[in-house]
């Protein structure tokens, strides 16, 4: 939601390795509406994509990279770690249907996330 640092990024030269996990779409809600609205997958999944982030890194003069499965993991970040003097970026491609745990649940604190974990004493007293 904040692209356009990639441009200040390049500018000033800043040595970032960064990492984008791409799951081509909005996957934060996208599981939020498997565990709360059956799976309806309105703007996040249906009618939308996400972009090539590594054309949009090469668009702004970083190096950039994509691998797509668990074998080039290797290369990939071997790839990352030899640049040391210029911003670069590997986008890492995976599924759609990726989800992501611990999560905050709906209606819960914190101390209680996805999978559902009991809180420490110090936190439910
Ligand atoms: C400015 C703003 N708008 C909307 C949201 C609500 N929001 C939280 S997660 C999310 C989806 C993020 O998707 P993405 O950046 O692709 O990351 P992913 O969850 O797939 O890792 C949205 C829209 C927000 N946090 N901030």
């Amino acid at each position: 939601m904040n692209i356009q640092e990639l441009q200040t990024v390049v500018r000033n030269r800043i040595p970032l390795e960064i990492i984008v996990i791409n799951n081509n779409c909005l996957g934060m809600i996208r599981q939020f509406q498997d565990s709360y609205f059956e799976g309806r997958y309105q703007s996040t999944y249906w009618g939308y994509m996400a972009p090539n982030f590594a054309a949009i890194a090469f668009a702004y003069g970083m190096a950039a990279k994509t691998i797509s499965a668990t074998e080039e993991i290797d290369e990939g970040t071997s790839w990352l770690w030899e640049k040391n003097d210029e911003p670069v970026l590997l986008q890492v491609m995976v599924s759609a249907h990726m989800s992501v745990y611990p999560k905050i649940a709906y209606g819960r604190p914190i101390s209680e996330m996805e999978p559902f974990a009991v809180p420490i004493s110090i936190e439910s007293s």
